[in-house]
This record gives C-alpha cells, structure tokens and sequence, in this order.
C-alpha cells in the first residue's frame, strides 16, 4: 500500500479521501489555496501545503505545483478526487512521469473516453446500446443538414469534447439547424477550445440513470449496480438515490454487462461511471463514461456495503478488487442531498459568508459527508456545496423518512442553504412515487419555489436575475482552464499566520 497521498482537491471529497488514508494507514497531504487555509481538509490533514492563490487556475488547477509539492512531501501517490484536474489526461502523464502513483485510469483510457464520438465509438465496438446518431463528427452544416433529415428531428447537437450540457442544442427542425450549428459550435470552442459538434437523435423527457463500474490491473471488472441522477438542475444533479426505483433486475443486469463491456474495451481501470438514458419503454442508451470518483458515489457505497475510496486505492496499488460480480449484493435504499451555499429563492444565487451555526443530523441510517465547520466562511471562489446528506434505509420508504428527519435536525445559520428545497422535494407527489425524469425538476420548480423567486422576466426583477448572471460569469472564469503559467508561490509567513490565527478564532473543538 501506498505510503503518503496527495490530495489534488478541498472541500468535503478531500475530506472523504483522508478518512480512507487514515484507515489504511496512509499519510494523507493536503493542499489549499489562500482562501482555503482555515479548510477542513487542511485541518484534518497529517500535512498540508500551499497551493496559491484563490481563483483555482492559480491553485487547484495548477499540475506544475502539484507535481512540486508530491516530490517535496514525498509522495507516492495522488488521487484527485472530483472536478478540477480529475478527468484531465495530462495529470495521470504528469504522475507516470514523476513515478507517482495516479488514482484513477490511465491518460490513455481517459483520452480515449474523454471524446465523445471516440466513446461512441467504443461503445458501438463493445455492442452497447446508444442513441441513434453518429460515431464521428460532423465537418459542416450542409454535412449536418443531410444527416439531420436521415435521423429525423427533433436532433440534438452536442460538442465532441462535451459533458455537463455544454455546447448542446435541441434542434426541433431543419429550418432552427443553421443557428443551433453556430451557438454550439462557439459554445463548445469557449468552454472546451474544441468547437466540433456531432448528432444524436433527441430523446424526450428521458431519465438519467448511471451504472458504478470498477476494474483492476488484473482485467477484473464488475458492476456495483445504478443511481438514478434525474433530479438535476440545469445539469446540477440534486438528489441521487440507488438501486433506481424504475429500474428492474434485468435491466440492472443488462446496464451492468454492458457497462463492463465498454471498461473492458477502454482498457479501464479504477472507479468509472457509466451514464446512460432511458426511455420510459427501460430502452437504455449509452451516453458518456466519467473516469472519475463521483459526488454521489456514497449511495453506491451504502446499498453495496462497500468502500469505494479504499478500493480506489487498493486497485491503484496493484492489488486484485478483492469481490466478484457474484460478491456484490444490493441491500436496502439510499438517497443523497447535496448541500450547497446557495439561496433557491434568489435563482440559485451562490452564498457564500461566514457559518454561525453548523448542528448536524445523527442517527440511525444517517451519514454526513461535511467539508465545512461551524466559524468557518465559505469562499466565494469555488463551487458551493458544503455537505451531502445521505440516508441509508431498508427500503425506499424508510430511506425518505429518515432524509426528511435528517433534514429537520440539521440546522444552518450565517448563510443561505438549499435545505428547504429538499423538504419541498421529498413531500412532492411525482418524486415520492418516482415518476422523474431528466427536465422534471427544472419543470417543477415554478410550483415548489415562492412566486416571487419566479423567473417571470418581470421587470422588477430584471436586477437580481442580472446580479445573478454576473456572478455566475465571474464564477465560470474562475473556473476556466488553466491558463497562464505562473512562478509557484512560495511559503510566506504572513500566509501561515493568517492560516493559524483563523484556525484559533474557530469557536468549535
Ligand atoms: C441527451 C438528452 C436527450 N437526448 N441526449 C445532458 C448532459 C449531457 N451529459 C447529456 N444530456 C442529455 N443528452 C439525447 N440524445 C437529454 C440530456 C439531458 C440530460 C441528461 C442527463 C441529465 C439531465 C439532463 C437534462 C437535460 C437534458
């Protein structure tokens, strides 16, 4: 086993990755930003390095210092953990070649799924089920025009280098194609700098429903069963829960097989996702692989009785998964809310600020996967979510009434939270008997939110709606990729006395 790990992350997947190392006996190092100095994952680290500063090109997106910091704690491995540099290629090259180490698959397997029509094209070659659509990209609109009548509208075009919805347009019919070619082609060239886009015949209303893989360096791969991940947000899963409540035996079966076909023609290792669509018929097509550990992989965790971080690590290290496909049994239901610093009824404006009050649910069937702590402040630079809430139950049921319990003992004060969403959510008809799918909630949140936080386009709240979109702009800058090269920052001293004075005006522990 590994020695001492790099954590190439913050917040509470950092947090999650340290408690495996403490059970494995790992070395567990951090790195955090300036505005991350106080951060839980840097106060439960054995040791803890600085990154520079706030914005994460200058920091969590930075492989040269990553790599810097790895040969100076000395480092045999890191696990990136999710977002940031998790799906680059470029971090597990950047590791082969120092010899550390990369939790995850190789650049090669990544570079291999990060495509989408490559992936398609995997897919096609593994016999796995995929929408209807093309396996390469589309050279021009007249190729476009052409292939679009052949697959019949309504078409959806999407970025090759794709994901999260970006550079994706519906396109209804022939006569809308000129305009959606050039929106997702820009779209995909600003957020990928890769502006080839292919098509997919659109399905409507689908839900979205992903199948856990994992595999060893030995050619083992299983399945560790689904989540459903229909309640998303423009793109931003919500709620995730496992096994699905659509989903039957043979379907699980039929999604697993092919989802460790696909692995194994990827030549896959490590933890993956596979996502897939489908149709109100449980007709299933293959749409993307996530070569990362997942937000939601707690659920996972919970119905299968596994670790899915210490796994990681063990396979990482050369070791065989230690279960067969016929080991792994489902038991029970879960569900996870993720928590974020964000205020519903202010169109999802980000808010961020100092936490006053952090009193958690406890329990049976409870467990709460936390990067924040009461005194400490949110930054404002990095993605929102404070915690996820998860509930383990004997059946689905059960597992709603704990979530709903839960959510009432946890308590939050100093900032805004999405945790009134939630109860809106659970106490509604549609979700509660599971008739969900992927545009459900984006549809249902006109009924569960006040009038007021309505998005009417009325003129009284022409303000906020573009406050909210000037923040959401600066929020994706920040996030952008890494771009300029900057010297690393040395340690100052002014630095690490902010940090321990933070630390000590902490009213907690
Ligand atoms: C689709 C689709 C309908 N038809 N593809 C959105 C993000 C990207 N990963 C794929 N997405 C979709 N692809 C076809 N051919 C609908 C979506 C989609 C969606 C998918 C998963 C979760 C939420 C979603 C919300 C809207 C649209």
């Amino acid at each position: 086993m590994f020695k001492k790990l790099l954590i190439a992350n913050r917040g509470e997947i950092a947090v999650r990755i340290l408690r495996a190392c403490r059970e494995l006996g790992i070395t567990g190092v951090a790195v955090y930003s300036d505005a991350d100095r106080a951060s839980l994952h840097v106060r439960m680290a054995d040791e803890a390095y600085p990154i520079g500063p706030a914005p994460s090109r200058e920091s969590y997106l930075r492989i040269d210092k990553l790599m810097h910091i790895a040969r100076r704690a000395g480092c045999d491995a890191l696990h990136p953990g999710y977002g940031f540099l998790a799906e680059n290629p470029e971090l597990p090259r950047a590791c082969a070649e120092m010899g550390v180490t990369f939790v995850g698959p190789s650049s090669e397997a990544m570079e291999r799924l990060g495509s989408k029509t490559a992936a398609r094209e995997l897919a096609f070659r593994a016999g796995v089920p995929m929408v209807p659509g093309v396996r390469e990209p589309i050279p021009r609109l007249e190729t476009a025009r052409i292939i679009a009548g052949e697959i019949g509208y309504p078409i959806l075009l999407k970025a090759v280098a794709g994901g999260g919805g970006k550079g994706m347009r519906m396109v209804a019919s022939a006569n809308e194609l000129a305009a959606a070619w050039r929106d997702a082609a820009s779209e995909a060239l600003n957020a990928f700098g890769d502006e080839r886009v292919y098509i997919e015949k659109y399905l409507d209303r689908p839900r979205h429903i992903e199948m856990q893989i994992f595999a060893d360096s030995h050619g083992n791969v299983v399945y560790l069963g689904e989540r459903e991940c229909s309640v998303q947000r423009r793109h931003q899963k919500v709620i995730e829960e496992a096994p699905s409540p659509f989903v039957t035996p043979e379907l699980r079966r039929a999604m697993g097989e092919a989802a460790v076909r696909l692995a194994r023609e990827a030549g896959y290792t490590n933890a993956g996702t596979a996502e897939f669509l489908v149709d109100a018929s449980r007709n299933f097509y293959f749409l993307e692989v996530n070569t990362r550990l997942q937000v939601e992989h707690p659920v996972t965790e919970a119905v299968t009785g596994l670790d899915l971080v210490k796994l990681q690590l063990r396979v990482a290290a050369g070791e065989r998964l230690p279960i067969t496909q016929q080991d792994v049994s489902l038991r029970g239901h879960a569900m996870e809310c993720r928590i974020y610093a964000e205020d519903p009824e202010n169109h999802f404006f980000p808010w961020p600020g100092q936490i006053t009050l952090w009193r958690t649910p406890h329990g049976p069937g409870i467990r709460l996967d936390e990067g924040v702590y009461a005194g400490w402040t949110v930054p404002g630079e990095y993605d929102p979510l404070l915690a996820k809430l998860i509930a383990w139950g004997a059946d689905r049921a059960e597992t709603l009434a704990r979530l709903e319990r839960a959510l009432e003992e946890l308590q939050i004060t100093g900032i805004r939270t999405n945790t009134a969403l939630f109860q809106k959510i659970l106490a509604d008809a549609d979700f509660q008997n599971g008739s969900i799918h992927t545009r459900w909630l984006d549809e249902r949140l006109a009924s569960l939110l006040p009038a007021s936080a309505k998005d009417s386009g009325a003129s009284s709240e022409t303000l906020e709606i573009r406050v909210a979109m000037i923040a959401a702009a600066l929020w994706h800058v920040n996030q952008a990729n890494p771009a300029g090269e900057h010297p690393p920052q040395p340690t100052s001293q002014w630095r690490d006395d902010g940090r321990r004075e933070q630390i000590s005006r902490t009213p907690d522990r």
